[in-house]
This record gives structure tokens, sequence and C-alpha cells, in this order.
């Protein structure tokens, strides 16, 4: 099996941005994935296949070899608490921010500020280095929601164009860090399929240069 390769994406955004990238490497899909409901799917090339899977599984199939690369968000890789992953690339991919944010017209705190996110890890090391105590209230989807509704004073929430804050009466508070799309190598396999890995790793790298300029 030393010559065969899975790449596991991030469906969504950063799916549509990679199937590009994958295209001046010379990789092609077979099937477009928006239509078949197959898992993993072929491309031209016979020993490369891609998986589109949730964002936040992409570091669990590379860490575990079952996928030998993948494209995930550095939000995701920062959250994910395993280590055993090489991050060689920055994509420059599916750019965003993490911000905290909070409503316009918000009333002032007078107790632990409440924070809601999908990001746990990152948003306990954010206040911990700040030294602020705070209550973490973990949701999976539609953060914004969470001080329109109430539940908590902030988010802390990938921002973009910034829309849907404003559609919400949110506004950021603080930036938290910069966010893109990383590629990611199983450790194992750098070593036993470096081969076939070590061509793709260096001519994404000139891709990713290239368009920079
Ligand atoms: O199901 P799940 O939401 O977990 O994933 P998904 O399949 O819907 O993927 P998708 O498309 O949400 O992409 C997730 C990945 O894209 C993240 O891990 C990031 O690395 C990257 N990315 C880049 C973003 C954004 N930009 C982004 N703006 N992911 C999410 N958003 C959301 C944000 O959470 C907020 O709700 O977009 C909204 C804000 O956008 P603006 O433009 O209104 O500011
Ligand atoms: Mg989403």
């Amino acid at each position: 099996m030393t010559d065969k390769i899975t790449i596991a994406v991030s469906k969504g955004r950063i799916y549509d941005e990679t199937i590009p990238l994958l295209a001046k490497l010379g990789i092609v899909l077979k099937d477009d994935p928006k239509k078949s409901r197959k898992l993993i799917l072929d491309t031209n090339q016979s020993n490369i296949k891609v998986t589109i899977i949730r964002a936040t599984d992409v570091p669990t199939y590379v860490e575990h070899g079952a996928a030998e690369l993948g494209i995930a968000g550095k939000d995701v890789l920062m959250e994910y608490s395993g280590d055993s992953l090489y991050e060689p690339l920055n994509l420059g991919i599916a750019k965003c921010r993490m911000m905290l944010a909070g409503l316009k017209d918000a009333k002032p705190i007078i107790d632990r500020p409440r924070v809601v996110t999908k990001y746990i890890n990152i948003t306990r090391n954010y206040f911990a280095d700040r030294g602020q105590q705070v209550e973490i209230i973990k949701l999976y989807g539609s953060m914004e929601l969470g001080p329109v509704l109430g539940l908590s004073d902030w988010i802390v929430d990938l921002v973009d164009t910034g829309n849907t804050l404003k559609a919400n009466g949110l506004i950021t508070l603080d930036h938290i860090a910069d966010i893109s799309s990383r590629l990611v190598v199983n450790k194992a396999a750098m070593k036993m399929k470096n081969k076939l890995l070590k061509p793709i790793i260096n001519q994404l790298a000139d891709i990713v240069e290239n368009s920079e300029s």
C-alpha cells in the first residue's frame, strides 16, 4: 500500500477552494461529489483518492493514517488536541479571522462573562492568557444567536465579511487569530510514502508561493 494515498478534504468552502488547487497539481475528481453519494472519490490518477468529510474530522483521519494528507482550517487544527500531525504548508485558502464579538448595544456585564463558541479549547486558552475568568458554553452552530437570545454576553467565532455579525447586531471586540487552511500530513506516511508525498507537497508549496505574489 506504499503506492496509494488518500487526501481528506473538509467539505464546504474549503472543498470549493481546494478543487482548483488539486487541478493545478493535475489531480481531477472523476465524480462530482455534489451528485455522487460515494464517500471516497476516484481521481484521474489511479493511486490518489479524495474523501470529503466534516472539517473537524480531517485531523482525526490524518493522525490515525486513514488518510495520508488532509486539508483543514487552522481553527480546526488549533482546536484539535492530537499532536502527531505534520503541518508543512499554509495553503492561504478559506481565509477568515477568529474574533471575540458581542452585542453592539450590550448592557454592562455584572457577573462572570458568558461566552458561546464551538472552539472550547481556543476560547479557554485565549481567556487564560488574559487572566480573565469566563464561563464557556459549547454550541455546534449559529454562535451569533447566543448574545441575541441572552444565552451569553460574547461569542468566539470566525468572521469573514462581517455580514453575519452585522445582521445580528453584533460587533467585534478583539482579534484572536488569523485563519486559513493548512495541509496536514500523517507522520508515519511522511516516512513510508515519502516518494509519493514529497513531490505533491513541493508542488503545492510552489503553487501557493506563486499565487501569493
Ligand atoms: O458543518 P460545519 O459548519 O462544521 O462545517 P461546514 O461543512 O459548513 O463547512 P464551512 O463551509 O462552514 O467551512 C468551515 C471551515 O471554513 C472553517 O473550519 C474555516 O477554516 C473556514 N472558514 C473560512 C469559515 C469562514 N471562513 C466563515 N466565515 N468557516 C465558517 N465561517 C462562518 C462563521 O462561522 C460565521 O457563521 O461564516 C459566518 C461569518 O461569515 P461572514 O462573511 O458573514 O463574516
Ligand atoms: Mg458551516
